[in-house]
């Protein structure tokens, strides 16, 4: 198959896909029965087009990634150099290379003074994993073996692998792997459309939060090794903590001695309005995990940040850590990051997302007096619209997500991509995206919110 043709038939290119390409999280009996599949060709911007010539505002910047947009030629040309310069060498054996060694330091400049050393891998998984691995070493090393129990939030989405899906709250995936593995504890997390009730967001965040205590003083502090949180909570539904959760969070690590990792895979690199989650909230990480946004996407990297309290534990102590990747400090996935954060630094576009997130947030709170819509919220570029069967009392379609998939299909049909999350519906666009764009989203994704009310309006109180 020539992969430069233009003259593609896209029938035939359903076809060879159904025939040999398994897709990650699909039904592909379904998929096949559909005969859906959309084939992306190209991209410019915030716009994407299909083999079927439709044209596609791309709402989701692919999977919460692409953030300076598609179309930059600065990342293509960063890794057309940089292949015939060095394309891979590999980080172990005493070895390192310009681009990851300029890499390292520049995500270290970006965050908080106390992380100043970067360990790098190929996904956000990856990430996740290798600081499970890293925090056992540590406690270990620290002579507490016991204290080993890793403490998520439900619904939380750490990554694929199995320790990440054990990390991770998300139901369905634990129980198609018969997981979690022993030693990952899941509880409440600070979503107040659904668990608040009648509590006002603020002394809800203090519950989710307690919940948090709670469980440690369950397992014993002497047990309890790390907590982990996204800053929002992306794949969940785009959750946004109440203000009072994470200054409680941070305080009731500090108490117990349990390490603070904040996974930034989605709100790292200016999602949120500065360069990461945990500036916007003030959290007290010890640990961060990064991916998506680092390379925007045009390349598939990820990194994990330690802050000086422990890497300087382990420098002194650790020996080696027999962990790492072939691809760890891959010179032209660095390059290519390092490029991205060229631009995302030179063309302002952190602050760009910080100057937006008023309008983006006016725009899409006017989807609020929508039949369906029980709760409209952003921040930076990150919002959603919590889907309902009843406003006041704030209930759920039955069963949860299927309104949801009505709804992502409708914006497909119009030309919107928006992701359901269950059904929540949620967006976070390039953060080169105009504010007449931010217009033309809403107009869809109301259009889109009225073609599903026709379609469920039997079933809304
Ligand atoms: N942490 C968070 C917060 C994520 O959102 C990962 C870790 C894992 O990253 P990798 O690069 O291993 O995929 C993610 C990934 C969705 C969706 O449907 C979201 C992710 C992945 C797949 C689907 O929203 N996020």
């Amino acid at each position: 198959m020539d992969l430069q043709s233009t003259n593609r038939n896209p029938d035939e290119l359903r076809a060879l896909d159904h025939a040999h390409h398994l897709h990650p999280f699909t039904n592909h009996k379904l998929l096949h029965q559909e005969g859906s599949t959309r084939i992306i060709t190209h991209a410019d911007r915030i716009w994407l087009w299909d083999a079927d010539g439709r044209r596609m505002l791309d709402a989701m910047s692919g999977l919460w990634c692409v953030n300076v947009g598609y179309g930059r030629k600065e990342l293509a040309e960063a890794a057309y150099r940089q292949m015939l310069e060095l394309p891979y060498y590999n980080t172990f054996f005493k070895t390192s290379n310009v681009p990851a060694i300029a890499l390292a330091a520049k995500i270290a400049s970006l965050l908080p003074e106390r992380f100043n050393k970067i360990f790098f891998v190929s996904s956000g998984s990856e990430a996740n994993d290798t600081i499970i691995r890293l925090v056992r070493h540590y406690n270990n090393l620290r002579g507490r073996p016991q204290k080993k129990a890793f403490i998520a939030r439900r619904n939380a989405y750490h990554g694929s692998t199995l320790a990440t899906v054990s990390l991770g709250g998300m139901e369905p995936m634990h129980k198609q792997g018969d997981l979690p593995l022993p030693g990952f504890h899941h509880v409440l997390h600070p979503h107040w459309f659904d668990f608040g009730g009648e509590l006002t967001p603020d002394e809800f965040g203090l519950k989710a939060a307690k919940a948090v205590e709670d469980k440690i003083l369950e397992l014993g502090p002497e047990n309890v090794a790390a907590f982990i949180g996204e800053p929002i909570q992306g794949a969940a539904g785009v959750i946004i903590p109440p203000q009072t959760y994470w200054p409680e969070i941070n305080r009731i690590c500090k108490q117990y001695d349990v390490l603070l990792i904040c996974d930034e895979v989605v709100c790292g690199f200016g999602r949120t309005g500065e360069w990461f989650g945990l500036d916007t909230f003030g959290i007290e990480a010890d640990l961060v995990s990064m991916a998506k946004g680092l390379s925007s996407g045009y390349l598939p990297i990820g990194a994990v940040a330690v802050s000086d309290e422990v890497a300087d534990f382990l420098h002194e102590h650790g020996g080696e850590f027999f962990h790492g990747y072939t691809y760890s400090g891959h010179p032209t996935t660095c390059a290519v990051a390092h490029e991205n954060l060229r631009i995302l630094e030179e063309e302002g576009l952190v602050d760009r997302v910080r100057r937006l997130a008023p309008y983006f947030h006016d725009r899409l709170t006017t989807l609020a007096d929508h039949p369906i819509v029980g709760e409209v919220r952003s921040m930076g570029l990150i919002g959603a619209c919590e889907l309902t069967c009843n406003k006041k009392t704030r209930a759920r379609f039955n069963p949860l997500g299927a309104v949801g998939l009505v709804c992502r299909d409708h914006c497909f049909d119009l030309g919107l991509i928006m992701r359901s999350c269950a059904d929540t519906m949620v967006v976070a666009p390039p953060f080169v995206i105009t504010e007449q764009e931010i217009d033309e989203m809403v107009s869809l994704a109301r259009q889109a919110f009225d073609l599903t009310y026709r379609d469920v309006k039997h079933l809304v109180e």
